[in-house]
């Protein structure tokens, strides 16, 4: 039996797949979760990320506003369905002026860990890098520094140390809408030294797997299980109506982490349903976050929908290891 390593999740959103699902993941019967009108000022909420909190969950948002500026801001929810999101952006304090200079921050990733909530996202230091803060509460955050030089998308930290060290996956880019991209791994001793860094996986070139065949970049934070860290992706494929944007899952070293074990070929997700294929970016299915239980092996991903709203997906650790294995 595969096992999901973790806390237990009693009151995990949840939804039995129906019988005419197709794929491993399917969708939750009310998505999108949350529309446009997140908040006061939002044009879209999308790409966010949550978790367990208190007896519910919270959770940092993407909401950009009405003037189309990107920020990240606090919610919190009982089921994990119906969110209550801030009007204010997350209020950051810490260490040096310097690095608190707001340019923007979109895409945020969040866990637990020693104590506190951490929470990456693309940060604008001269051009986007990964943000780092901590909180306790989900109401003042403490920034620490930027994790890498600019140019950097998607940090995503492991939930743990692994041998001695924190570790964070990222993606190198450029300044603009990269046109290439591969996943890394860095280690940290203290959570503002970032090196040794690892290269993990590349986009596909080939027809084998087209549809991650021009960036890809790590989504939620990577789930334990016993069969290696169980991560999901998002890969892009360049089409003549520009970037497409599908959900993929591969399986990592325990111990090793930049080392793929399984990879699979066909993706767990693509923009299908209206609202993920019309928005302000149409086609794009884009995870953050997965909530799991680990007595029942049950996963909930966050995902930005179109890059306008948010949606749900459920799936197993059994069934998303079994997919992603049968299928590398
Ligand atoms: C990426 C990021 C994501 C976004 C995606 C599709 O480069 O900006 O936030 O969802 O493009 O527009």
């Amino acid at each position: 039996m595969i096992k999901l390593i973790g806390d237990t999740l009693p009151n995990i959103p949840w939804q039995e797949k129906p019988t005419d699902a197709v794929g491993p993941l399917w969708r939750y019967s009310n998505n999108p979760i949350i529309g446009r009108n997140g908040n006061k000022r939002s044009n879209s909420v999308f790409n966010s990320a949550v978790v367990p909190y208190k007896d519910g969950f919270a959770g940092v948002f993407r909401c950009d506003s009405r003037s189309i500026s990107m920020d990240i801001f606090a919610g919190f929810s009982k089921d994990g369905l119906n969110w209550k999101i801030e009007d204010e952006p997350i209020n950051l304090v810490g260490i040096e002026d310097e690095i608190l200079n707001r340019e923007y921050r979109y895409d945020p990733r969040v866990h637990y860990m020693d104590g506190k909530y951490y929470v990456t996202w693309c940060n604008g230091y001269h051009g986007p890098t990964i943000g780092v803060a901590h909180t306790t509460d989900f109401k003042t955050f403490t920034q620490m520094e930027n994790a890498f030089l600019p140019f950097n998308r998607n940090g995503v930290m492991f939930p743990r140390k692994i041998g001695g060290m924190y570790m964070m996956m990222s993606r190198p880019s450029d300044n603009g809408h990269t046109p290439f991209g591969d996943i890394f791994v860095s280690q940290s001793p203290d959570l503002t030294f970032w090196g040794k860094h690892r290269f993990m996986m590349s986009t596909i070139k080939t027809d084998e797997s087209a549809w991650q065949s021009t960036k890809i970049g790590p989504g939620p934070i990577p789930i334990e299980t016993s069969e290696g860290w169980l991560m999901i992706y998002h890969g892009v494929i360049t089409t003549c109506n520009g970037f497409v944007y599908r959900m993929g899952s591969a399986l990592l070293d325990i111990d090793e982490p930049w080392k793929v074990l399984y990879r699979s070929k066909d993706y767990i997700l693509a923009p299908h349903e209206l609202y993920e294929c019309v928005g302000d970016v149409p086609n794009v299915v884009f995870p953050c976050a997965a909530l799991t239980d680990s007595a029942t092996g049950r996963i909930a991903v966050y995902y930005g929908c179109a890059d306008t709203v948010t949606g749900v997906a459920f799936t197993t650790v059994e069934e998303l290891v079994n997919y992603t294995k049968e299928y590398s």
